[in-house]
């Protein structure tokens, strides 16, 4: 394995063990996790891989393929710089809530897309976390890895994410996805194999990033927390009646309710007719969560929209974008007979457009974190 030979060309011996963690993407319920609602995403079979070993001296060594020459030695995890704040970011979460986590030796491989909003993060925190867990014998639950992951990037790398991402990459298993509750932290794995319904989930991936980290985020969950603040409710997961609650919202607020509400009730109709054997038939969800997306909550951009819309007029069943918005990719529901004329409607329109070409990724569900060696 690559990064066991980049191991020991590092540190001059074996690594303890070697840990995989994937990036994830989501089918629907997109920005519900952290109004703790309903998500249905699942990993893909790109990630991270890490050679670790223990270290006594509680220093943290750390190095990643993607990043030559660029080596980190760090004494205190707060040093960390750029992505190795992630992964770090875990040790320091560990050793926040008294877990006995000494120092590591740490080199990270990863292979998921650029740009393609596919969750590298999650799947560097992720892998951090199972191999600590291991390695100093923590006898953590998954769920729980998960949420030290969530912690890290929220508290130490800033990033105010849901459980999602963290989860998927955790918890998912090979050809299913995995329906999570993010109030009770329950979870399911849905079987969902296109390819015996004669189907791919096309993954479009726009290589554009806008704004995200720029403070919209945090915008809208605040958006969130406002509306349900004026509603007297825990969060909008309590929403009972739609109807009633709109009418005693407003601008930002209200559209925003809108989508989240509906995006709930979206997922628990797409999980019932994955349960009916009926998969073909998710597509007007797909799009309804889009256009959701794109005039309620506001996060699509040009080239999510013009992937989606390409994709339906190439004869895909349903489109939409995933993950948190802003550019990263679009997923597209189709037909294996139609797949080329929809990848070549897409490519054609950012062609016309003048736009660097789309990345069609086929996404088939992979298992989850796990060790290798
Ligand atoms: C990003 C976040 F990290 C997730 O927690 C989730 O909110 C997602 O955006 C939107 O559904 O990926």
């Amino acid at each position: 394995m690559r990064v066991v030979d980049a191991f020991r060309e590092a540190y001059g011996a074996e690594p303890a063990g070697v840990w995989h963690a994937p990036g994830r993407v989501n089918l629907i319920g997109e920005h519900t996790d952290y109004n703790d609602g309903f998500v249905l995403p699942f990993a893909v079979p790109w990630g991270v891989t890490a050679a670790v070993s223990p270290r006594e001296d509680g220093v943290i060594r750390i190095r990643s393929l993607q990043a030559p020459g660029k080596d980190q030695v760090l004494d205190d995890p707060d040093r960390a710089e750029g992505w190795a704040r992630y992964p770090v970011g875990v040790v320091w979460v560990m050793r926040e809530r008294g877990l006995p986590v000494g120092g590591a030796d740490i080199v990270m491989d990863g292979d998921v897309p650029a740009g393609a909003g596919l969750s590298s993060s999650a799947a560097l925190e992720v892998c951090a976390a199972l191999a600590l867990n291991d390695l100093y014998d923590l006898g953590l639950e998954r769920m729980e890895l998960a949420r030290i992951g969530q912690k890290a990037e929220n508290d130490f790398v800033g990033m105010p994410c849901g459980i999602m991402d963290q989860a998927a990459s955790a918890l998912s298993q090979e050809g299913h996805a995995l329906f999570l509750d993010c109030r009770s932290l329950g979870s399911r794995s849905i079987p969902f194999d296109l390819a015996a319904h004669g189907l791919q989930l096309l993954i479009i991936n726009t290589g554009v990033h806008h704004e995200l980290a720029d403070g919209q985020y945090a915008r809208r969950r605040r958006d969130c927390e406002n509306a349900a603040k004026h509603l007297g409710l825990a969060s909008l997961r309590d929403v009972t009646d739609l109807t009633a609650a709109l009418a005693r919202l407003s601008g930002d607020e209200r559209a925003r309710t809108q989508h989240v509400v509906t995006e709930n009730h979206r997922v628990e109709a797409v999980i019932g007719l994955l349960r009916a054997g009926a998969v073909q038939e998710i597509g007007a969800l797909l799009n309804a969560s889009h256009l959701s997306l794109r005039d309620q909550y506001e996060v699509s951009c040009d080239e999510l929209d013009v992937a989606v819309e390409s994709a339906i007029k190439g004869g895909a069943r349903g489109a939409r974008m995933t993950g948190g918005g802003f550019g990263g990719s679009a997923i597209a529901l189709v037909a294996d007979d139609r797949v080329d004329r929809v990848r070549a409607t897409v490519a054609g329109a950012y062609e016309e457009r003048g736009w660097a070409a789309p990345e069609f990724l086929p996404a088939v569900p992979a298992p989850g974190a796990r060790r290798l060696a």
